[in-house]
């Protein structure tokens, strides 16, 4: 293990490799005193994916990664996996689907395992977000999965929240329900390419004009799959 300071040096010196043994050490639950983040002309910038299982969060992320390094911007990703009735451990499933160029310095992935804690996040995770955000990267993404009333912790972990539904799953009844429509400042129906997306679509608008919270959350059709409206969601996101 190497010694607090000489780490704390190279993770100033943004020594990835530091960056990994520091997550691996919070991960386990070792306190180390975050430094401050570096100067920025922009702060970090951190969005958060839910939806449930299979909605393409992965897909989706892999295509934020895709659009926001052509606009050269580094990414760093939590990929706070379900956890595995077989092992226990993070499921492989996100490191697998989620492809990037493992050379390219300006993307930085990490799978958590999120050991049954409650809200599907790890206790963990808002500290290794902290740990990225003084990293500086420029944007921060977090996946994970919505599981019900208990997702509504990643809230407070970003600064805007994505969730994800997909068309004919009867998802949206269940996300009306748990009220995690009326906290994310997003809403994208993936999987557009399917039939039903916009019936989805005009469902999820008319429970949000129906909802309490009477906030404009922006309702946007994706195909994470092939790329289409990753841009506009993008620019939908920055623009928050
Ligand atoms: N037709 C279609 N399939 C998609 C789209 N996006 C993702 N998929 C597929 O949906 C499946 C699940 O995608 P993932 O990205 O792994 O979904 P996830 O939400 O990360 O899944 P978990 O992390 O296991 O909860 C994969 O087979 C994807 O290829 C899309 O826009 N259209
Ligand atoms: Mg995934």
């Amino acid at each position: 293990m190497t010694a607090i300071p000489e780490l704390l040096e190279r993770f100033a010196n943004r020594d990835r490799r530091a960056l990994a043994e520091i997550l691996t050490r919070v991960e386990i639950g070792e306190t180390i005193p975050l430094p401050a983040a570096p100067a920025q002309t922009q702060p970090t910038r951190v969005v958060g994916i839910t939806g449930s299982g299979g909605a393409g969060k992965s897909t989706l992320v892999a295509g934020l990664i895709g659009h926001l390094r052509s606009r050269g911007l580094s990414v760093g990703v939590l990929a706070c996996d379900p956890q595995s009735p077989v092992t226990g451990g993070a499921l492989l499933g996100d490191r697998i689907r989620v492809r990037f160029d493992p050379a390219d310095e300006g993307v930085y992935f990490r799978s958590l395992s999120t050991r049954g804690a409650p809200g599907g996040i790890s206790a963990a995770t808002r500290a290794a977000r902290d740990w990225l955000v003084a990293f500086g990267f420029d944007v921060v993404l977090v996946e994970t999965v919505g599981v019900g009333q208990d997702q509504i912790a990643v809230r407070d972990l970003v600064d805007t929240l994505v969730l994800l539904v997909t068309p004919n799953t009867g998802d949206e009844v269940q996300w009306e329900k748990a009220g995690l429509i009326e906290v994310a400042d997003l809403i994208v129906v993936n999987k557009s390419d399917l039939p039903g997306a916009d019936r989805v679509r005009h469902q999820l608008v008319s429970a949000l004009t129906l909802s309490a919270n009477a906030r404009q959350v922006p309702v946007l059709n994706v195909t994470a799959s092939t790329g289409q409206g990753v841009a506009e969601l993008w620019t939908a996101i920055s623009g928050q």
